[in-house]
Order: C-alpha cells, then sequence, then structure tokens
C-alpha cells in the first residue's frame, strides 16, 4: 500500500514538474492522415480516394488534412500523393511548395503552347543542373494552317536528389536587346 501511494506520489510529481515534461499542446492531425491514426498510409490514400468519388458517407475524411498539394481540391491526385509519400517517394506532406516530385531517373513533361512562324521560342534556365536536366525537346502538333501554333514539349530528368528551379522563357533569340512576351516557372524536387 506504501509503495503504491509513493508511486502515486511520484507520477503526481513527474507530471506537474516542467522540468521533467514540458506542456506540449497536442500535435495537430499530419496532413495525409485523414483517419487521424497517426499514421500517413495506404488507408489514407484509399479514403481520399473514397471521398473524390463520393463514397465516404461515415464522414472518416478529416478534410483538414485531405488537400495534400494546397491547390484547394480533394481529389485523387491528393490520393496519389498520399501513396507516394507512404512508399517514401515523397519526403514530406504538404507538396504544395513543388510543381514536380521525382526519383532520380524519373522524368516528367512540360509541355508549353509556342508558334515558331514568330520566330519566338520557349528556352530554359534550370537553377541546378546536378539535380535536373534536360532529357529531351520536341516541336510537335503544329496546326495544319500555316502560322499556326504547336506545341513545345520538355522532358526532364532527375538526376541528383535536391531542389532545382526551372525557368522557362518565351523570346525571338535574334531581338537585341531581348524582349520575354512569356515566363513559367517550375519548382521541383528529386528525392533518393
Ligand atoms: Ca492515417
Ligand atoms: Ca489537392
Amino acid at each position: 500500500m506504501k509503495k503504491i501511494m509513493l508511486l502515486s506520489l511520484f507520477l503526481i510529481l513527474l507530471g506537474s514538474s516542467p522540468l521533467l515534461f514540458s506542456q506540449e499542446p497536442i500535435p495537430p492531425v499530419q496532413p495525409g492522415d485523414v483517419n487521424e491514426d497517426n499514421l500517413v498510409d495506404i488507408v489514407d490514400a484509399l479514403l481520399v480516394s473514397q471521398h473524390y468519388v463520393g463514397l465516404d458517407p461515415r464522414g472518416l475524411v478529416n478534410t483538414s488534412v485531405a488537400d495534400v498539394d494546397n491547390n484547394g481540391e480533394i481529389d485523387i491526385v491528393d490520393a496519389l500523393l498520399i501513396a507516394r509519400f507512404y512508399v517514401g517517394l515523397i519526403p514530406r506532406l504538404p507538396v504544395g511548395d513543388y510543381d514536380f516530385i521525382i526519383g532520380i531517373d524519373e522524368v516528367f513533361t512540360i509541355t508549353l503552347s509556342t508558334n515558331p512562324s514568330t520566330g519566338y521560342g520557349w528556352f530554359y534556365t534550370i537553377s541546378d543542373p546536378n539535380v535536373v536536366v534536360l532529357d529531351s525537346d520536341a516541336v510537335t502538333n503544329c496546326g495544319s494552317a500555316p502560322g499556326s501554333p504547336c506545341e513545345h514539349t520538355f522532358v526532364f530528368r532527375g538526376v541528383g536528389a535536391g531542389e532545382a528551379r526551372i525557368d522557362l522563357e518565351y523570346y525571338r533569340e535574334f531581338d537585341d536587346p531581348i524582349v520575354v512576351a512569356g515566363a513559367r516557372t517550375f519548382a521541383v524536387r528529386v528525392t533518393m
């Protein structure tokens, strides 16, 4: 009995001592953990995909942590991102800071409208070529009429873990000075 009392006293002291236990608030639910079981796993991916097709009658999905790409919608992409996070292909959720998250030797494609008949073209710069390089690019799908727009497709490849920015600018090489008529920026993360 005495032992129990001592133990109780000990626990009370432990619980009340700010030196031993900091009074941290309950951690918020992790992005992607839509069923709030403290794990982000394939079950969450499944629940999000069910929610997307309207199969969440019991309201199991905590929608406040389901939009893991921060695009304002809960859809199949979020389910895929959660699944990719679960198998280690994505380092963290949400992924809103990046347009592309890929592994080493994986590729992604950017397609932009272009019109070669005007002399304009898309030109790219990569902030860190140790992370991303151009794999190939091609101008295709031009309309049949003269002067029709085409599609310029860039394929980029992840070559090293890290972050990089791809800047694409639309201009005429022969203009002096160069006049940029269009610009797009993409943030990329390459994971191990
Ligand atoms: Ca979960
Ligand atoms: Ca989303």
